[in-house]
């Protein structure tokens, strides 16, 4: 058990990929934050939550060490700890997907080399940052191969002649394609993801946690949400309301001019594309407005 503490302590990634919008996220749920000069720690000002800026790789430890009761990594990362078999069981579960840094984890071969399935894998050397996590899977596909543990530049491996293939994350493909390799196999749907410590805490950080919690899935829930507002003959409001796209339910009421008409609207979590907007018409829509949500509280 830590210490009682009356302030809630997140880590988030100091400067690379994730940190923006990690930052960005909490900003949006109300937290300000007053930097220290050595600018790894930040105090929180409108609510006792306050940052540490440092390595993602260190946020998995932070959280085991008691040091932080939050933090923000990717899941490539959270995963790899937790599959560490020097620990026992990993100290953080993984608490919310936040919807950013989107990747996968995958298995790339030389552009000229063939791959009909994981089998084609035995006996490779395959150069890899995710050890435990190509480990696992290698596992479960009964193959044995040789994991060459590379802490960059893994692309090139292959190139150099360090090992057959590679196990590396991917985003657009770009990388894989300017080094001549093929993607043939994903072995780890990522994305950023907030994870928490596994134990209850018995003082304020538990009320501050929850608030925060309630925050982001606002956040989250908004990002995503649009508003869309419309118009519908009451003759025509049953095929107007099968069109919607899923959302909240729809509210309807009526307009005093012109008179009769009724005027919908609903709260949509999906995107609204154009082709659907021109299927809500021909249903009896007119007037279509998609606005954007600011804020969210249900
Ligand atoms: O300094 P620190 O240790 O904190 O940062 P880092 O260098 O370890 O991590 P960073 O900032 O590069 O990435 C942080 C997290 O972003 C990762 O752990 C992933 O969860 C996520 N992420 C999302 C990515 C990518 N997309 C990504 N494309 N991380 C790395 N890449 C690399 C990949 O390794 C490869 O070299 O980008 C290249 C491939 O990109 P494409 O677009 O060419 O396919
Ligand atoms: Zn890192």
């Amino acid at each position: 058990m830590s210490k009682p503490r009356d302030r809630l302590r997140i880590a988030v990634q100091k400067s690379g990929r994730l940190s923006e919008a990690s930052q960005d996220l909490l900003a949006r749920c109300g937290l300000k934050f007053r930097q220290s000069r050595d600018k790894l720690f930040c105090f929180g000002e409108a609510l006792p939550i306050d940052l540490l800026l440092v390595r993602d790789d260190d946020i998995p430890g932070l959280i085991g060490q008691g040091v932080c009761e939050l933090g923000i990594v990717g899941r490539n990362v959270a995963q790899e700890q937790a599959l560490d078999p020097a620990r026992a069981e990993p100290p953080f579960v993984e608490v919310r997907e936040l919807g950013f840094g989107r990747c996968r984890l995958a298995i790339a071969v030389a552009d000229e080399d063939s791959y009909a399935g994981p089998q084609d894998l035995g006996g490779k050397r395959i150069a890899t940052s995710y050890p435990h996590l190509l480990g696992d899977w290698l596992r479960r596909q009964h193959v044995a191969a040789e994991i060459v543990v590379l802490n960059g530049s893994v692309e090139i491996a292959p190139r150099l002649g360090t090992a057959d293939l590679i196990c590396d994350l991917v985003s657009s493909g770009a990388t894989l394609a300017a080094n001549q390799l093929r993607e043939v196999a994903s072995i780890l749907d990522s994305q950023a993801v907030l994870i928490g410590a596994r134990q209850d805490y018995a003082d304020e950080r538990a009320e501050l946690r929850e608030l925060l919690l309630r925050r982001i899935d606002g956040v989250i829930r908004v990002r995503e949400s649009k508003l869309l507002l419309l118009q519908a003959d009451p003759s025509r409001l049953a095929s107007v309301l099968a069109a919607l796209p899923k959302g909240d339910p729809a509210t309807v009421g009526a307009l005093d001019r012109p008179a009769g008409r009724l005027s919908v609207q609903v709260v949509c979590h999906e995107a609204i594309g154009w082709a659907h907007l021109e299927e809500l018409k021909r249903a009896g829509a007119t007037q279509l407005l998609v606005l954007p949500v600011e804020k969210m509280l249900t």
